[in-house]
């Protein structure tokens, strides 16, 4: 397997906001000429496999090891990460209905995070396109996709509407479905997975006043989850990628990581992990 090596450019708030939503979306960071060349290598290769495109320099060079993918994906996986093996290409044709939500085959929920699932848009993808729709939180949600396919609009979603040269990395197992496209036109959308290969530890951006004691670790969207569940799933997922484990632990009740909010009176919040 290819590996790659580079600086992380993601902050400890960027990295905790991913654990809590799941997702983070970077627009326009691929320069246009790539996404032309996209687009005519993808018109002459229509198939929904690709995988030739990881052959050509060009491509891995400016999406796969894109600065700012590949530094997020090297903040959240680590160094010496290991590079896409498969490609998929999500094409549509367009006006087309909404796909049925769904988590990927193949997925583990927990708080480890060993694999990436990542998106590049070649072209523009408007509202009208239909951008792929995840749910916020999702990720720790477990469902079965023949269970969750027959939801309809769900409350909170986020529809990834973005320019040309976008790329979205998600944790694998969130909820998503490619939304209904009202408008004309074809829409490609690639889809690959980067790897671990070394254990983790807290070697992103670190910001000197980031406390992990006072840190808010609650997603502000709605869960769908038993109040308080993705805010301790949060916390621990993060404790995961700093390599902390061990000393991750729930107090329950009013205890850290909830009581940022009802602890006002106290120095530190109660049942916060000591490292
Ligand atoms: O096309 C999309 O936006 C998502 C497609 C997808 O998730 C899938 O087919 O597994
Ligand atoms: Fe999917």
């Amino acid at each position: 397997m290819k590996t790659h090596t580079c600086q992380p450019t993601l902050t400890d708030t960027q990295v905790l906001g991913f654990c809590k939503q799941g997702f983070l979306l970077l627009k326009a960071v691929v320069p246009d000429e790539i996404n032309r060349s996209a687009i005519a290598f993808l018109d002459k290769n229509p198939s929904h496999e690709p995988t030739e495109i990881l052959l050509e320099d060009w491509f891995v060079d400016n999406v796969i090891l894109n600065p700012q993918a590949a530094g997020a994906v090297r903040s959240l996986l680590g160094q010496n990460f290991g590079l896409p093996i498969v490609m998929s290409n999500h094409r549509v044709i367009c006006p087309s209905p909404a796909q049925n939500w769904h988590r990927d085959g193949n997925s583990k929920h927990g708080p480890a995070l060993n694999y990436l699932q990542v998106f590049y848009y070649p072209e523009d993808c408007s509202l009208d396109l239909g951008p792929t729709e995840l749910l916020p939180g999702s990720h720790f949600l477990f469902s079965l996709s023949k269970h969750m396919g027959h939801y309809g609009g769900i409350q909170g979603s986020f529809r990834a509407a973005a320019p040309a040269g976008s790329i979205f990395i998600t944790v694998y197992s969130i909820w998503h479905r490619r939304s209904a496209a009202s408008g004309k036109g074809r829409r490609n959308l690639l889809k690959y997975n980067y790897w671990r290969t070394e254990s983790p530890r807290r070697d992103w951006i670190h910001e000197p006043d980031f406390d992990l004691a006072t840190a808010n670790y609650k997603l502000d969207a709605p869960t769908f989850r038993e109040q308080f569940r993705d805010c301790n799933d949060a916390a621990e997922m993060f404790f995961w990628l700093l390599g902390k484990s061990d000393a991750f632990h729930l107090t329950g009740g009013q205890g850290w990581p909830l009581n940022r909010y009802v602890g006002k009176y106290m120095d530190r919040p109660y049942g916060v992990p000591t490292e």
